[in-house]
């Protein structure tokens, strides 16, 4: 009997790892994001800490969210910054996907209606069992500055177990 033949095996999450990740992982929910975090991106610039951002939204693109989520610790990446304004989900799915560090970065947008503190409160208010580290509203460079101060820590702590995962 032949042995049938394999297709091959075609995710684009696959792709991802074919490049190393960086350190920091830097997520936006919207180009309209993008400006704010200029302090964290210069912030990790200066330290030459490794860094990659996306703009992927929790609400238009859970899926992509979860993709980059589930593998960053994969590629290597060991702190999440992911920013974003109005219902923002984004810190809190992020870590609904991943045991790395959150942290959150909660926005104005011209869209808001409480100036920011919709989406602080959005981020802040998680569940227990599922922590998300927040920064001050467009609070980018602490962001980074904490992200630093993680990746410092080094190991000497032998870390979670891994819990279930949402499914993809
Ligand atoms: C959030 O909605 C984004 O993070 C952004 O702050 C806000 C508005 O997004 P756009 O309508 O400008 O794309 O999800």
């Amino acid at each position: 009997m032949s042995t049938p033949e394999r297709a091959p095996l075609s995710l684009p999450v696959l792709d991802e790892f074919e490049d190393a990740g960086p350190l920091v992982g830097i997520l936006i929910g919207s180009e309209s994001d993008r400006e704010t975090m200029d302090p964290a991106l210069e912030e990790l610039n200066g330290r030459g800490i490794s860094h990659e951002l996306r703009v992927l939204s929790a609400h238009r693109d859970p899926r992509g969210v979860a993709e980059y989520a589930s593998t960053a610790a994969l590629r290597g990446v060991r702190v999440i910054i992911a920013a974003a304004g109005m219902a923002a989900a984004l810190p809190g799915v992020v870590a609904a996907y991943t045991d790395l560090p959150v942290i959150g970065v909660p926005l104005t947008s011209s869209r808001s209606v409480m100036g920011g503190l919709d989406a602080l409160l959005a981020i802040v208010q998680m569940p227990p069992g599922v922590p998300v580290a927040c920064v001050s509203v467009n609070g980018s460079r602490n962001a980074a500055i904490l992200a630093a101060k993680i990746l410092g820590q080094g190991g000497g702590y032998p870390g979670t177990a891994r819990r279930p995962t949402a499914e993809l």
